[in-house]
């Protein structure tokens, strides 16, 4: 494990080189582009759009897809991938994980190839921003209630698209929106759900941005507004209906997010022991009472546990044996996991714990908004628990 900071616990040799590889490489890049600058930008409540492209250059983006100019890391490479980026900020690795795994993973695995060839290859490079707008005013943790539309109209068979999402990553800087939308396929009366991708320059679309965040403030979020909005019937994404459509996609980004975290947790962790080891209080460094260690072992031992377990569960995906609902064990509890390290990390520097300079609040209000998205903590909990008894416990 790249890191001056102990840790008991090494899955290097377990690891390849190619693995390895992306892995301090993506370490250096995010320590030498991100650190200098994340804060400034945390502060100003600004995303560093400037670095977009060299995120692209780092195979950040669709890391894990084939072709179209993707890095075609597998599950582990990508994974630490996304440690390193969340040790720089979560919103940063929210940006690769939306365009990653909600954007060019739907359109790589549902698209067809002349969408593919539309907008993938400009998306690894980091020249073409997507998000994806499932949530809404009204349908959050339920987004089988959705209100957005899509109607038939017309001889070419093109989509009236009309409603609202809210609480969308990216959508004021994207150059396409992936909109979930209930829509009545010829020959039914039973509306399904559908993907539709809709390019920035549709009239009747509108990307407020969301204003007075606390949390993920170098992330950029935005409405999706859509008024009467016409897209061709090709702008549909035909491989898939129904909510597993959404649901798939998240898969794919709650799997990233449960790697994610520990960086945020590992950042917090090692400035608090670093912080222990140097301040003095009673003529002792902090690190030396009993109190402090108990916090220490404690962080380190969780993060080490939230380390395997991804481990495993990524070699589970390699082999294409991971279910959603392991998903849902790994992101409910590694991202309890640093919400929890970063907490008590932040009572360890005292009052300094509350300076931007030092980092750990900054992580620690971000991991707010992760609990909460990507399927909250009490949702994973209530699919692990139907999973554990087949009783469905959500209504
Ligand atoms: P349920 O009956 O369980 O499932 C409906 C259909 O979907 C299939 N399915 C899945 N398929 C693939 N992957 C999954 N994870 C799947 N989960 C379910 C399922 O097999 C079924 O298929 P079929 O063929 O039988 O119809 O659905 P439900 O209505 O009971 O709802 C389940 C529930 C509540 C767990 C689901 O609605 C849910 O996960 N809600 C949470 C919503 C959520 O996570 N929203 C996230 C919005 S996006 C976001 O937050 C991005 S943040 C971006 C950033 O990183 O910045
Ligand atoms: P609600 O669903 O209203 O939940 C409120 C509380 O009630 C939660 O504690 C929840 O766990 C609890 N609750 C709900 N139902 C139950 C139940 N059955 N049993 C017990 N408790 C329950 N969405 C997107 O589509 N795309 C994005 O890019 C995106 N990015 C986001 C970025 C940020 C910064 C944030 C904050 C959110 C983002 N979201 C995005 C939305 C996110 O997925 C939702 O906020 C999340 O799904 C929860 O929905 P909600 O906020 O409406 O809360």
């Amino acid at each position: 494990m790249a890191s001056d900071t102990p840790y008991l616990l090494s899955i290097d040799h377990l690891l390849d080189e190619d693995e390895s590889l992306v892995w301090s490489n993506a370490r250096e890049f995010t320590q030498r582009r991100l650190m200098p600058v994340i804060e400034k930008h945390y502060e100003d409540g600004t995303f560093p759009a400037e670095l977009i492209a060299e995120f692209g250059e780092m195979g950040f983006l669709g890391a894990t897809l084939t072709g179209y100019g993707c890095a075609e890391m597998n599950p582990v490479a990508y994974g630490l991938t996304m440690i390193e980026l969340e040790r720089a900020d979560s919103g940063i690795r929210s940006f690769c994980s939306v365009q990653s795994a909600l954007v060019m993973w739907p359109i790589h695995t549902y698209g067809t190839d002349e969408q593919k060839e539309r907008w993938l290859p400009g998306m690894a490079k980091g020249e073409l921003i997507g998000c994806f707008g499932l949530t809404e005013p009204n349908a959050g943790s339920d987004p089988g209630s959705m209100r957005t539309h899509a109607k038939q109209d017309g001889p070419g068979g093109d989509y009236v698209i009309s409603g609202q999402k809210f609480w969308i990553t990216n959508s004021p800087i994207a150059h396409v929106c992936i909109v979930w939308a209930k829509t009545l396929d010829h020959g039914s009366d039973t509306p399904v759900i559908r993907g539709f991708l809709v390019p920035r320059d549709s009239k009747g679309l509108s990307t407020p941005i969301t204003k007075g965040k606390l949390s993920m403030r170098a992330s950029v979020t935005g409405e999706i507004v859509l008024d009467e909005v016409r897209v061709p019937a090709s702008a549909m994404l035909p491989g898939v209906q129904g909510l597993k459509g959404p649901l798939s996609c998240l898969t794919q980004a709650r799997y990233g997010i449960g790697w994610g975290v520990l960086g945020a947790a590992m950042d917090c962790y090692e400035r608090a022991r670093r912080y222990c080891m140097d301040r003095v209080q009673f003529d002792k460094p902090l690190a030396q009472f009993q109190l402090t260690q108990h916090k220490l072992v404690e962080q380190h031992n969780a993060i080490c546990k939230g380390l395997l377990l991804a481990y495993h569960f990524g070699r589970l995906k390699q082999h294409g044996k991971l279910s959603p609902v392991q998903v849902s064990v790994l992101k409910r509890d590694n991202v309890e996991m640093a919400r929890d390290v970063a907490r008590t990390a932040r009572s360890m520097l005292g009052g300094n714990g509350i300076m931007g300079e030092f980092h750990i609040m900054r992580h620690m209000a971000n991991l707010e908004t992760v609990y909460t998205y990507e399927g909250t903590h009490e949702i994973h909990t209530l699919s692990i628990g139907r999973a554990l008894t087949g009783l469905s416990a959500f209504a």
